[in-house]
């Protein structure tokens, strides 16, 4: 097998968690990766397979797919050039400077960055490392859900499954990954912020829509478009997945109460899923009958994020409470 870049990260019961949900759930915490997010499973094994003789590689992102691709490429010796859009917080410009890549600040939000990175590629000859929509990606992704089965051992399996969703490359990847280990009875709840909810969008719409604007704080959730794939998934029978919002105050109260709760800071695109646990949005589900009572272990994916530091979060408190 070939090498990989990831860790396998811990799967840790929360007492706290568990309290407010009513009933036993695990954390999977992606947030200790090398890179702070799990993005680099999917990154990693993409730059495995399309990078090792790469002349360099061009990463667009909000900040984690290219903390990501600048980790991986650093290990393989290989140059990254991570093109960001203004919105994403200058700690995430130096870490990725940290990380030895060139940063490039390109439009308003990830699309614009992206449309310079696909440039890039093109114009410079580099490897494009997309952020969310490749199949190399979610077969990267998957293996988080192989680890949980790990670690919870035979006979035991999750009664639900709790993610983010941005450009729905995670969500892609956990499905893959209950597909590959026999769990597809599992439903996935999908998270996203107010502002920053394309694939909710597109449940609704029925089809893939673009937003006009993201308007949410969780920048890293902030693709204007879905991947194909995720709505794929949406529209199919084979999975069963439940869209829902919070918005960005609820996102930020978990963030907090995540802190104060399991000693662990992450960012607002993580707060999106926590924010169904502390919100009380299982609870609710459970009530409308879309989750059964009792619900089995809810896991959650502890995706993390670099873009945060206690003035970050000083600075967003600020914001969205004026
Ligand atoms: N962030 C991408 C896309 O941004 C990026 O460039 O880093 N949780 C965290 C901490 C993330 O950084 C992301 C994606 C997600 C969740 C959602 O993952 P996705 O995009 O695969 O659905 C625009």
């Amino acid at each position: 097998m070939a090498k990989h870049f990831h860790v396998n990260t811990p799967l840790l019961e929360s007492v706290s968690m568990s309290k407010h949900v009513g009933t036993t759930t695990y954390l999977k915490m992606e947030n200790s990766q090398p890179s702070g997010s799990f993005k680099i499973r999917g990154i990693g094994h993409l730059c495995e397979q399309l990078a090792r003789q790469s002349k360099g590689v061009v990463c667009s992102s909000g900040g984690n797919a290219g903390m990501a691709a600048a980790y991986v490429a650093r290990k393989m010796g290989v140059p990254a050039t991570i093109v960001v859009p203004c919105s994403s917080p200058q700690l995430v410009v130096q870490r990725l400077q940290d990380q030895g890549a060139t940063v490039k600040i390109t439009g308003r939000v990830w699309d614009d960055a992206n449309a310079e990175a696909l440039r890039l590629a093109e114009t410079e000859g580099l490897t494009y490392v997309p952020p969310f929509d490749h199949p190399l990606l979610w077969q990267g992704h998957a293996s988080m859900i192989t680890e949980v089965a790990e670690s919870l051992g035979p006979g035991v399996r999750p009664g639900a499954v709790l993610v983010s969703v941005g450009g729905g490359g995670l969500l892609c990847g956990v499905i893959q990954g209950l597909k590959d280990v026999g769990w597809t009875e599992v439903p996935v709840i999908a998270m996203e912020t107010v502002g920053a909810d394309c694939f909710n969008a597109a449940v609704k719409a029925g089809r893939v829509v673009t937003l006009e604007d993201i308007t949410s704080e969780a920048k890293c959730l902030g693709a204007k478009t879905v991947c194909t794939k995720a709505f794929e998934y949406s529209q199919g029978s084979e999975l069963t997945i439940i869209s829902e919002t919070v918005t960005d105050q609820q996102a930020l109260q978990a963030v907090e109460t995540f802190l104060d709760e399991e000693r662990v800071l992450v960012e607002m695109a993580c707060g999106a899923a926590l924010a169904a646990v502390y919100s009380g949005l299982i609870r609710r589900l459970q009530d409308e009958g879309r989750l059964p009572t009792p619900l089995g272990p809810l896991l959650v994916i502890v995706c993390g994020g670099s873009s945060v530091d206690m003035k970050q979060l000083a600075d967003l408190k600020h914001k969205l409470q004026t």
